[in-house]
């Protein structure tokens, strides 16, 4: 605050996805003369504490994940009506939702085709069946995070009638859950559905057959002070938001996941090339 200098901080979780949109909002809001202070590397709920001590000013954040994870509402399935919700619930509390994109990063359950096909499971019901037939059949990796979710593991068990014995449960940092389940260490993990390694690893989504999952539609959150203080910001990221879908964040994931390239190229190459900088 002060003076004439434009600046924010804009903070990120913990995955590729939020480290490449924190990076863009970055760059576009550097384009327009902000100053820019990024903090990232957050699970959920520290990044929400952030932008509610206003530690953290701008973030992306997700509709469902709004919703149920930090207000303890029900999910709602509908895009538009999620965002709407969101954006009254967390209106009252100085929290501004802005910007929603076509990016939906649900959450889902994600086993090898193989092993689907060889156990007859492709969908959560058929899992559900099989762990309650046989306990000690089936291994599931997570991060804490999913773990612990009202919208993660136990809603899941919760909403189908079964429960992952705990020695069955392996607990990983977001990302070797690709891992485990690619190198044959468990036979079902926890995913982000916008994460490329589904693909790249020949893994398949359970079918989400009782619609436990909402949508989590990637839209910006921010501070109201902020919001009010420097309108442009929206404007600035509205072209962006509007152009960003899921294929399209899977395929930007996918050049930093899988291709190993950098985040701030990633983040750059897809503006320039999209005319959203010079
Ligand atoms: N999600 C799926 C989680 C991680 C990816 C969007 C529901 C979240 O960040 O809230």
């Amino acid at each position: 605050g002060g003076g004439d200098e434009k600046e924010v901080t804009v903070g990120a979780k913990n995955f590729t996805e939020q480290f490449i949109l924190a990076k863009m909002t970055e760059i576009m809001l550097e384009e327009n003369d902000f100053t820019v202070d990024m903090v990232d590397n957050m699970g959920s709920t520290a990044l929400r504490q952030a932008l509610e001590s206003g530690e953290v000013e701008v973030t992306w954040d997700y509709t469902g994940t709004g919703l149920i994870t930090y207000n303890g509402e029900e999910p709602i399935a509908v895009k538009e009506e999620a965002y709407e919700a969101i954006q009254e619930i967390d209106g009252e509390q100085g929290l501004t939702w802005t910007n929603i994109s076509d990016i939906d990063n649900t959450y889902t359950l994600m086993m090898r085709q193989q092993d689907g096909e060889e156990m007859g499971i492709s969908t959560i019901s058929d899992l559900a069946e099989h762990v309650n037939e046989n306990p000690e059949e089936m291994t599931f990796a997570t991060d804490a995070e999913f773990g612990n979710r009202d919208d993660g593991l136990p809603g899941v068990e919760e909403t189908y009638g079964f429960e992952f014995g705990s020695s069955q449960v392996s607990e990983m940092s977001y990302g070797l859950n690709y891992e485990a389940i690619n190198n044959e260490e468990v036979n079902v993990a926890m995913g982000h559905a916008t994460d490329s390694r589904i693909e790249e690893y020949d893994l398949f989504n359970l079918e989400d057959d009782q619609q436990f999952f909402p949508s989590y539609h990637a839209a910006m959150s921010m501070s109201t002070e902020v919001h009010e203080e420097y309108p442009e910001i929206e404007e600035i990221m509205a072209p962006l938001a509007e152009e960003l879908d899921t294929e399209t964040m899977m395929g930007l994931n996918y050049q930093v996941d899988i291709e190993d390239e950098n985040v701030d190229d990633v983040a750059r190459t897809y503006l320039e090339e999209n005319g959203f900088i010079e």
